[in-house]
C-alpha cells in the first residue's frame, strides 16, 4: 500500500487488520449480505503528531448531534456502501479514517480515501460519545445482521425484557460467561436514524453490551472488533442450539435458575 495512514504505524495498522478480520468472519458467518452491517473503532489512542497535522481529504460533514467526548478524537469506519468481504481484504479502500472536529458536530475524512463512513453512524458515534464519557474502555461498535438472533425478534415472545438473553443464557454454560450482560432490545426503529441512536444508548446504559433492534440486527460493543464479535457469536450460538433442539422435535429445557446462578458465583458475573 503507497501513501496509507497505516504505513509505518504498527498499532494502528494492527488495529485496522483485527477489524478486516472479523469483517471477514462476518462474511463467512452469513451475516454480512451485500453491504450489511458496520464497524467503527476509536483509534485516538494510536495516533501520533503526524497524524493529527493531515489535512481532510474530503470536506467535513455534520454529525446531526453535539458529541462533546469525541473532540480531536479519530475513528476508522467501515465505507456507507461497502461489503464487508471487500473491506477483509482491503479495509483501506472500503473503510476510512476519520477526525471529529473541535465543534463537536462535524467529521472530515482524513486517509485514505474519500470513502464516507457507515450509514450508522450516528448509532455508532452516539455509544463511543457516551463510552468515553462513563471512562469505559470499550473502543469498538459493531453491528452485524445475524440470522438466528434476528429471526427471534419475529416473534413478541422473544421481546420482552431478558425473555431471550434468559434462554441464551441456559442453553450452553459459555453464552452467560462470555456475553455477561446478556441481549437488551430495541423496538424497530429506522435503519440510520437518531431515534434508532437514542434508544440504542439508551438500552446500552441499562447495563447490555449487546442490543438487538427488532427484524434488524444487533449492536455490540467491547474493548476492539473481535471482542464485541465475540460476544454475538456466543449468542447466536445458543440461538442455533434452541433452534437444533426445535429441529429435533422438542423444546429445550435449558439450564436451571440453580445452574445459572452457580455460574454468576463461580465467575463473578455482573448479573
Ligand atoms: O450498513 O446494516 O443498518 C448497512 C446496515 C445498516
Ligand atoms: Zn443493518
Amino acid at each position: 500500500m503507497k501513501n496509507s495512514i497505516l504505513n509505518n504505524r504498527p498499532s494502528l495498522r494492527a488495529e485496522v487488520e483485527k477489524t478486516a478480520e472479523v469483517a471477514g468472519l462476518l462474511w463467512q458467518k452469513g451475516w454480512a449480505e451485500r453491504n450489511g452491517g458496520n464497524i467503527t473503532v476509536n483509534v485516538t489512542e494510536l495516533i501520533d503528531d503526524d497524524v493529527r497535522l493531515m489535512p481532510a481529504i474530503a470536506p467535513a460533514t455534520p454529525i446531526g448531534q453535539t458529541l462533546t467526548h469525541l473532540r480531536g478524537c479519530y475513528f476508522y469506519c467501515k465505507g456507507t456502501n461497502k461489503r464487508m468481504r471487500d473491506l477483509a481484504r482491503e479495509p483501506m479502500q472500503n473503510g476510512s479514517v476519520i477526525r471529529i472536529l473541535d465543534d463537536c458536530q462535524h467529521y472530515e475524512i482524513i486517509a485514505d480515501n474519500p470513502v464516507r463512513p457507515t450509514s450508522e453512524l450516528p448509532t455508532h458515534l452516539a455509544i463511543h460519545d457516551y463510552l468515553l464519557q462513563k471512562g469505559s474502555p470499550y473502543r469498538a461498535t459493531l453491528h452485524t445482521h445475524p440470522i438466528e438472533l434476528v429471526a427471534l425478534t419475529h416473534s413478541k415472545k422473544w421481546l420482552e425484557k431478558d425473555k431471550a438473553t434468559r434462554m441464551l443464557w441456559s442453553m450452553i454454560p459459555e453464552t452467560k460467561a462470555f456475553c455477561p450482560r446478556g441481549l437488551g432490545i430495541v423496538p424497530y426503529m429506522l435503519p440510520g436514524s437518531n431515534e434508532l441512536a437514542e434508544a440504542t444508548l439508551r438500552t446500552i446504559d441499562e447495563d447490555y453490551d449487546v442490543v438487538m433492534w427488532e427484524k434488524h440486527g444487533v449492536f455490540a460493543t467491547d474493548v476492539d472488533a473481535m471482542q464485541a464479535f465475540d460476544q454475538v457469536d456466543v449468542l447466536n450460538k445458543s440461538a442455533l442450539i434452541y433452534i437444533q433442539s426445535l429441529s429435533m422435535g422438542f423444546t429445550p429445557d435449558g439450564m436451571t435458575d440453580e445452574q445459572m446462578q452457580e455460574m454468576t458465583k463461580a465467575f463473578n458475573l455482573p448479573k
